[in-house]
């Protein structure tokens, strides 16, 4: 279907100065695969280390023997690889640009300044008893204080822990539980689209959770100068504590397999779950990708409009670019805020050449018409970047058309906070783009289509998405629990690691990425686990059972629809269901909201009681005629009930 579409040729401009053209592409990704040793040990010199590697790859993907290991003699700091390194060179260019969420509001910091800044921050955690090994809890707005608190934290050893702001009080409860996080770092309130956003009432609420008594304090930013609640001997003011300390602090050796962070993604069962990544291989390939897929030239603005509490901000807003000398634009607001023109707003004011964003976004802005970017020229772009779900190309081509005035290339890039950095891409001077295709594998990466039953499927064809052999970025494992990193990525096809994805190879052999063939979904870019919100739901008094699936949604991509069974003598009210979707938004975070909820007398289930997911997906996308087969079902009079009562979405 799609591939027959249009194709876009490399420009004759990227092919000449690019990084890589197609003949280096094809050159260094055959060397990848033919000899990774060699190929990863050069990359490695692209970092500082402290004592460089002399073991380059150590890996094992075998069921019974998940283990991972780049670089493991190798001993070198993040943070000084993000900025002491710089100083000589590019002490006085700016490292970040922050735009506020008010757009009178923005500032520059050198590099300069945001290792004095990040120093000092590394001292003050010392002061507050944070060590080696500890890990610190960030629950912070898009403000410059995030970045330098994750530099500080590998500054010193310390492992950070993200929760991205939108997340309710019983999230970052379960995450400094599931941490043991000795801190949390925060602000007063966050600021997004004019609202303030009580960060710290939420902190001081997720504290009061049993278990979270790890944690002994709260480093507090002031944004807004908001009231907030103090507790004495456990809250202490960021500026107070770390105005006073020395602006040098040594950085600590750490080992290439040390862990630099953890990060919660939401899987298919169970409780969102901690990624383990790890430091020198973890940077190598952030560094590495940003600059090969992104094709980042010295000298450039480039701006990443993910938030730090998801990898897209921590790999291609932080360290990624950090790591190259880039200067990285970081944007507290929203897209819609004053006006939806604030994103081509933002590439004028800056000066903005590489913009990197999400299909959501994109069709937001693309609902608005043509003339929504009307305020804006945009004429000093020159590369756009899409992640986080597939792009469909009428998204594509308009992003292409009336953000890039249709001469950017735009990188679609396919790749997962276990992946650590992208994976499947196009290189801008070496690849033709096809909308809607995230193309073909970066160096180093061996994508695989199977079948059900793990074999490996040839030429054009579609299967289940699979790695065949490691790669630095990735995830070492979950913390805490290496068992259920086994179970989650080694287990269903042995020797491979499964993305969770459904994939869709051309005759050109290039990658289509089809969405989850799991239970998670993914909405506005954002991943969520059908398992977390129907035990948010049951936990409700008056909710005997639900079930939750997926369903298209114009600019979402996909949206969240409910089917909830509810308790004998519970009245089935549009009061109620204002209620329950409060409840999960308090539950989970706003991004949870239910875009709809049926009320289901019964739910369709085999004889063994498995809820039949597929056939509740059909009914939420409105395409009942093509049920399948309902014979194995416990009772089929189940689903005409819940088709004649399909709710209006
Ligand atoms: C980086 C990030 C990962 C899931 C992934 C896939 C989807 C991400 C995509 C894409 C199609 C792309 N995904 N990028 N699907 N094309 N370019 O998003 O990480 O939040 O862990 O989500 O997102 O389904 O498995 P994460």
């Amino acid at each position: 279907m799609s591939d027959q579409q249009n194709v876009y040729p490399v420009r004759d401009d990227f092919a000449a100065n690019a990084w890589a053209d197609k003949a280096k592409y094809e050159a260094m990704y055959q060397q990848s695969i033919d000899d990774p040793e060699g190929f990863w040990a050069e990359q490695a010199k692209r970092l500082d280390w402290i004592k460089a590697p002399s073991k380059i790859k150590n890996t094992s993907f075998a069921r019974d023997n998940v283990d991972i290991r780049w670089f493991e003699d190798g001993l070198l700091n993040v943070s000084a690889n993000c900025l002491d390194r710089h100083l000589d060179k590019r002490g006085d260019q700016t490292a970040i640009i922050w735009e506020g969420d008010n757009p009178d509001d923005s500032k520059h910091i050198t590099y300069r300044e945001l290792y004095a800044r990040t120093n000092q921050l590394a001292n003050a955690l010392k002061e507050l008893g944070i060590g080696k090994g500890d890990t610190v809890t960030l629950y912070m707005p898009m403000i410059p204080e995030a970045a330098m608190a994750m530099l500080a934290c590998s500054r010193i050893g310390a492992v950070h822990s993200v929760v991205f702001g939108g997340f309710s009080p019983d999230a970052v409860a379960q995450r400094v539980i599931g941490a043991d996080s000795k801190l949390v770092i925060t602000a007063d309130e966050s600021v997004r689209g004019g609202k303030h956003v009580p960060l710290k009432e939420n902190v001081d609420a997720a504290l009061t959770r049993d278990g979270t008594d790890v944690c002994k304090n709260v480093l507090v930013v002031k944004r807004t100068g908001g009231e907030i609640d103090w507790k004495e001997g456990r809250d202490v003011w960021f500026d107070e504590l770390v105005d006073k300390q020395s602006s040098e602090c040594e950085p600590e050796a750490m080992g290439a397999e040390d862990p630099l962070f953890i990060l919660y993604t939401s899987g298919s069962t169970g409780a969102p779950k901690g990624l383990k990544h790890t430091t020198g291989g973890y940077l190598t390939y952030a560094a590495m990708t940003h600059q090969y897929v992104f094709d980042y030239q010295e000298g450039e603005i480039y701006w990443c409009t993910a938030d730090v509490g998801w990898v897209t901000g921590h790999s291609y807003i932080v360290y990624g670019p950090l790591a190259n000398g880039a200067t990285t634009l970081m944007f507290e607001g929203v897209p819609s805020y004053p006006t939806h023109g604030r994103m081509g707003d933002i590439v004028d004011k800056h000066n903005v050449n590489i913009l990197y964003t999400a299909p959501t976004a994109v069709r937001a802005l693309m609902a608005h018409g043509d003339n929504v970017m009307d305020s804006s020229k945009r004429d000093t772009l020159r590369l756009l970047g899409s992640v986080g779900e597939p792009i469909n190309p009428e998204a594509w081509e308009w992003f292409y058309r009336v953000i890039g005035n249709e001469k950017c290339p735009i990188v679609d890039t396919w790749w997962q906070t276990e992946t650590g950095g992208i994976m499947i891409a196009p290189l801008p001077g070496a690849t033709p783009l096809k909308p809607g295709s995230a193309t073909v594998p970066f160096f180093g990466v061996k994508p695989a289509l199977v079948d059900n039953e793990g074999n490996k499927l040839e030429g054009a064809t579609e299967g289940n998405l699979v790695i065949l052999d490691a790669w630095p970025g990735q995830a070492r494992s979950i913390w805490g629990d290496h068992e259920r990193y086994v179970q989650t990525y080694f287990s269903t096809y042995d020797g491979m690691y499964f993305t969770g994805d459904g994939c869709r190879r051309d005759e050109d052999g290039y990658y289509w990425i089809t969405g989850r063939v799991d239970d998670v979904l993914n909405v506005s870019g954002h991943r969520m686990g059908t398992a977390e919100i129907e035990s948010s739901l049951v936990a409700h008094s008056a909710v005997a059972e639900a079930a939750v699936v997926g369903f298209p949604h114009d600019i979402k991509g996909q949206g969240i629809y409910i089917y909830v069974t509810l308790n004998d003598g519970i009245e089935a009210t549009d009061e109620l269901k204002k209620e329950l979707t409060q409840w999960v938004r308090k539950d989970i975070g706003p991004i949870a909201s239910p875009d709809v909820i049926q009320w289901a007398p019964g739910l369709p289930k085999t004889r063994s009681g498995k809820i039949m997911r597929r056939i509740l997906r059909k009914i939420a996308a409105n395409e009942c005629d093509g049920l399948g087969d309902t014979s194995t079902l416990a009772d089929p009079s189940v689903v005409d009930e819940l088709i004649e009562h399909r709710a209006n979405q």
